[in-house]
């Protein structure tokens, strides 16, 4: 990185305050002789008012929590820049977007949105996907999510969904699930919902990690060129990691075992300096064009399908940066919508245009007033200059006798910038019309799209929504709403109400099911990137295992970028057979499979006897079985992938079940140790769920 490139880097190292052999003082300065006793008559009490040490401490104390954001109130931010590949200048004048020569800084947040601050990472739900560019023009928010569409149409009814999916007001419960009556009641009641809730009932809502999910703009937003000329544009970000999902089982155990699963892996990602890379891809559309299709480009519950509506590919943002502190910069910063730079505008969407007045609001709220823009993550690096003043935790101290514009007395200090100078210019849209509340008739599709979506699914996509609708309607008190959910997506597709409806002792509806809007391979997942690279296995052994083996294995996968926990009974070193020890990262009792790509039992007698003497190990091993995993054994280590279930395949054929791999010892070798790395690429065995149905 060059200097320019540091920018935003060397702003938050002006605040940063490290202790390094320094005084504990007051917030005063004051020099501390004492922080383990309060001040007391006599060493048993009572306290003295008069100790200022202690009642600074505890004041500062009592106000350490701010509100929590009121949804996507748990997430993780990380540091990155943002490299363009070619100029967009036909499209756009934003700088970031038309000089390659530039690195943007910026900083990402993910999250979900139900659940609170301190709820589970693996639940379904939709991901945020929030990222501030810190251009030289001024911050640029692109804040998005990891599904290209949205629940509802119209910003007024946000607050009644969210109050929908959130817990229940009599008790508050459930936490971080939409599996609940209000929820589902919305959505039988609001079909506008349908395609989003395609969506969420599909692997998208459980992804693996938040490196392996996409990111979407969802809006139809605006690009203006330098000759003014606009281009209606949707952006996309595209995970170098391919797009991959958990198995709804598992995320359920995740949730207990490591409620920070996501958060975890992203950190170690980045600490590791397996820098997750996203490409910023773009669809492009002419003004022209805007009713050439049978859906309303306004409308954010319709997507454009990529192969209509190319995606280009633009450019790279690179994580590569964890925080210092999370509260300072995940916790507080403020995202917003409508924070933009000369050469991207706005559009008439509905959704849009409400949300451009919510984020600021919100903020005043959760960050206690008008200030928050100073914050250390939230301040431009271009510089600030303007008539505001005052309010609270005001940072800034404006010389000057002037604060207002215009003035005579300051020169007219600071000063308005022609737009050909880099001044903002909103788009000179044409409009005209009535003011009336209502809805245009474009918008009434509810159902081909949410069609589209199901029939391009796989197989065994679809197996999963299906299970995905049973369970969460399962959940569901209502008779009468499980019914009307049925009701509502027999005009999806006819096939996938009548499965729901087996599951949940409801009637099957005979529908008018929508016709698939066209079938748009790049919305299953299958389509995707594989590659094991970042993946994590655990290697199981016990005495005797075989050193060469074993060292051989940790090479070949360090050099496919696997990572590998050692899994032995106890954390004791473990003696091989040549009486090389090995010191175990996870025992029977710390690890749990659920937190793993993929298994290898590294068979040996005495090792095997060793793991099979704790009926975890068995467990284990099935659980990665029944999660589609990659399993490896070998030599004695099929004994325990036999006490695993793990070795015959429901069609009793004798062949091995998919993704499971055995080697005597004359085979482990080289091309064995390949052979498991490109069944890790393939995350999941899910053919299996198929032989096993
Ligand atoms: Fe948000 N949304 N939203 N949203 N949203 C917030 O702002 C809102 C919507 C999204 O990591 C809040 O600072 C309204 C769509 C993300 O800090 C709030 C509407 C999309 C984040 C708010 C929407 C999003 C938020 C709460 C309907 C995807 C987390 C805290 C018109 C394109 C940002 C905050 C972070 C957060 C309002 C719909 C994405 C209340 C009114 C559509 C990623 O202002």
């Amino acid at each position: 990185m060059n200097e320019k490139d540091n920018v935003k880097q060397k702003q938050l190292d002006a605040y940063r305050v490290k202790d390094n052999g320094e005084a504990l003082t007051t917030n005063q300065g004051l020099r501390v002789e004492d922080d383990e006793h309060s001040l007391k008559v006599g060493p048993r009490g009572p306290t003295i008012m008069e100790d200022f040490h202690f009642r600074e401490k505890m004041t500062h104390f009592d106000h350490e929590r701010i509100p929590e954001r009121v949804v996507h109130a748990r997430g993780f931010g990380a540091h990155g820049e943002f490299e363009l590949y070619e100029s967009l200048a036909k499209y756009t004048k934003a700088k970031f977007l038309t000089d390659t020569s530039l690195r943007t800084p910026l900083f990402v947040r993910f999250s979900t949105v139900a659940g609170s601050r301190g709820s589970s990472d693996t639940v379904r739900d939709v991901r945020g996907f929030a990222v501030k560019f810190y251009t030289e023009e001024g911050n640029y928010d692109l804040v998005g999510n990891n599904m290209p569409v949205f629940f509802i149409q119209d910003a007024v009814k946000f607050p009644d969904f969210i109050h929908a999916v959130k817990p229940e007001p009599p008790n508050e419960i459930p936490q971080a699930s939409s599996a609940h009556d209000t929820f589902w009641d919305f959505v039988s009641m609001n079909t506008e919902t349908a395609h989003m809730i395609m969506w969420v009932m599909s692997g998208r809502a459980l992804p693996r990690s938040f490196r392996m999910m996409e990111g979407f703009g969802v809006h139809t937003f605006r690009f203006v060129n330098e000759e003014g000329k606009g281009h209606f544009v949707k952006f996309h970000w595209k995970p170098k990691l391919g797009v991959h999902s958990l198995v709804w089982d598992e995320t359920q155990k995740i949730a207990g075992k490591d409620p920070d699963f996501n958060r975890r892996d992203l950190w170690h990602a980045i600490e590791h300096g397996d820098y997750p890379e996203f490409e910023l891809g773009i669809q492009i559309l002419k003004e022209e064009d805007e009713f050439s299709f049978d859906f309303d480009i306004l409308d954010s519950t319709k997507l454009w399908p990529e192969e209509i509506v190319p995606v280009q590919i633009v450019g790279k943002m690179t994580l590569n940066r964890n925080t210092d502190n999370f509260f300072a910069e995940t916790e507080q910063v403020a995202f917003h919508v409508g924070n933009i730079v000369p050469g991207i505008d706005f559009t008439n969407d509905p959704l849009l245009q409400g949300r451009l007045f919510s984020y600021t609001d919100t903020q005043l709220t959760r960050l206690g007033g008008p200030n928050f823009a100073e914050i250390p993550i939230n301040r431009p690096i271009a510089p600030v200059h303007n008539n505001q003043r005052d309010g609270m935790h005001r940072m800034t101290i404006n010389p000057g006798q002037t604060s207002y514009h215009k003035n005579s007395l300051a020169n007219n200090d600071p000063a308005q910038v022609p737009a050909n100078k880099g001044g903002y210019r909103h788009y000179e849209e044409k409009v005209e019309g009535r003011k009336i509340k209502a809805r245009s008739n474009s918008f009434d599709d509810h159902f081909s799209q949410a069609s589209m979506f199901w029939h391009s699914m796989s197989p065994i996509e679809q197996s999963q929504i299906v299970d995905a609708f049973r369970f969460e309607l399962g959940k569901v008190m209502s008779k009468q709403v499980r019914q009307r959910v049925v009701d509502v997506f027999s005009q999806v597709a006819e096939g996938l109400a009548e499965q729901i409806a087996v599951g949940i002792g409801a009637t099957p509806t005979k529908g008018v099911a929508a016709a698939p809007a066209a079938i748009s391979p790049a919305l299953s997942m299958m389509t995707k990137t594989k590659t094991a690279a970042t993946r994590k296995v655990a290697v199981m052994l016990g005495t005797g295992y075989r050193t060469a083996e074993v060292q051989a294995l940790l090479k070949a996968l360090t050099a496919a970028k696997v990572t590998a926990d050692i899994v032995a009974i106890n954390l004791v070193p473990v003696r091989g057979d040549d009486g090389t020890l090995i010191e175990p990262q996870q025992s029977l009792l710390t690890a749990a499979s659920v937190l793993y790509d993929a298994v290898y039992v590294s068979g040996e007698a005495q090792g095997v006897d060793e793991l099979l003497s704790d009926i975890a190990s068995a467990g284990f091993v099935r659980e990665a079985f029944q999660h589609y995993k990659t399993i490896a054994a070998t030599g004695d280590g099929v004994r325990l992938l036999a006490a695993a279930d793990a070795v015959h395949d429901a069609r009793g054929d004798g062949a091995h079940p998919i993704g499971v791999l055995l080697a005597g010892q004359e085979d482990i070798g080289a091309s064995f140790f390949t052979s498991f790395i490109e069944a890790i690429a393939q995350h999941r065995h899910w053919d299996r769920l198929l032989q096993n149905r």
